[in-house]
């Protein structure tokens, strides 16, 4: 693994850097991206931060900007930085661009990093990419009060706001470091963890009034319609909170959250704890996933495909 001076020296010698992460930016991609690109231009350096859509609450991390979805055709980096990507595919269609630039570095906590760069550092134990992007501004750029918002709201994100287990001693130590930086943080965490649009919380309504459980509790399952949603006027990507509501129930063990992604058709989304294994019960219905996390796709009605899944689940008791 590269050091941090490794790093630098490398950062030193260039001129035009392009920094970029995952497919489908989350808070952590978009917040260590703006940051370190905002510190790269206080260094004096040329950059752009090459990054896809991403969702509108994300809008409160400062870009300085600096953010482009499509590779200026006048910018010819002579770095490139992939932040938060365990493997290069995983910068998507800026993978070649990655591939064509003379130096490289990959700064990343993913498990399994392939350390696909010329320079690689990749710490699993870190909480986040922001946490990292700290590390190596820390002492070496100067940062603001909009860089650290940036790293600030990576760092709540990667932590679902300090509570994974991914949070540490130094994880708490870098957030009161930025915390020194006039910024509201405040802002920030409840944009990224409480603002939601009222046709997100009628759909959790919904939702949350249909809850039922099976097994003595054990088994907490719920489910939404095209014809919710469209009461409601969401998609199926606003529905992302209802399984962190279902998961907190007392007693629960696992859970499925079904929703009609077409006429008919249903997406089961199941989380346990321990005691089941819910890769096993999706493979019995042609899914997939892990131990803790998978999902199936069924036909039919959603109370029927609730018992069927149900079925598959006792087997495991
Ligand atoms: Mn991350």
């Amino acid at each position: 693994m590269a050091g941090f001076d490794e790093i630098r020296q490398m950062i030193e010698m260039s001129s035009v850097i392009a920094v970029s992460a995952h497919t489908s930016p989350d808070g952590d991609a978009v917040g260590a991206c703006c940051g370190l690109a905002m510190a790269l231009k206080e260094l004096d350096k040329e950059v752009i931060v090459l990054l896809e859509e991403y969702p509108e609450s994300f809008d409160i991390i400062p870009t300085g900007g600096l953010v482009y979805h499509e590779m200026p055709e006048d910018f010819a980096p002579d770095l490139f930085i992939a932040l938060d990507c365990g493997d290069v595919d995983r910068l998507g269609k800026n993978a070649e661009l990655f591939k064509a630039v003379p130096n490289t570095i990959n700064i990343d906590h993913h498990r399994n990093n392939t350390n696909f760069a010329k320079l690689n550092y990749a710490m699993e134990e870190a909480s986040s990419a922001s946490e990292l992007v700290f590390m190596l501004l820390y002492g070496y750029a100067p940062i603001h009060e909009d860089i650290a918002a940036a790293l600030y709201t990576g760092i709540i994100y990667d932590t679902g706001g300090f509570r994974h287990t991914s949070t540490t001693s130094a994880t708490m130590a870098i957030a009161s470091e930025l915390m020194e930086y006039d910024f509201d943080f405040n802002a920030i965490y409840n944009r990224i963890f409480f603002t939601r649009k009222l046709g997100e919380a009628k759909a959790l309504g919904i939702a949350m009034e249909r809850v039922d459980t099976a097994f003595d509790g054990k088994v907490v399952h719920t489910y939404v319609t095209i014809e919710d949603m469209k009461k409601c006027g969401v998609g199926s990507d606003d529905l992302h909170e209802i399984t962190g509501f279902i998961k907190g129930i007392e007693g629960s063990v696992a859970t499925m959250f079904v929703y009609e992604k077409a006429p008919s058709v249903f997406k089961v989304s199941m989380r346990s704890e321990d005691e089941i294994d819910v890769s096993e019960v999706c493979a019995a219905f042609g899914g997939g996933g892990h131990k803790k996390a998978a999902g199936c796709t069924l036909e039919g009605n959603p109370e029927e495909i609730i018992k069927t899944v149900l079925k598959e689940i006792e087997k495991q008791f």
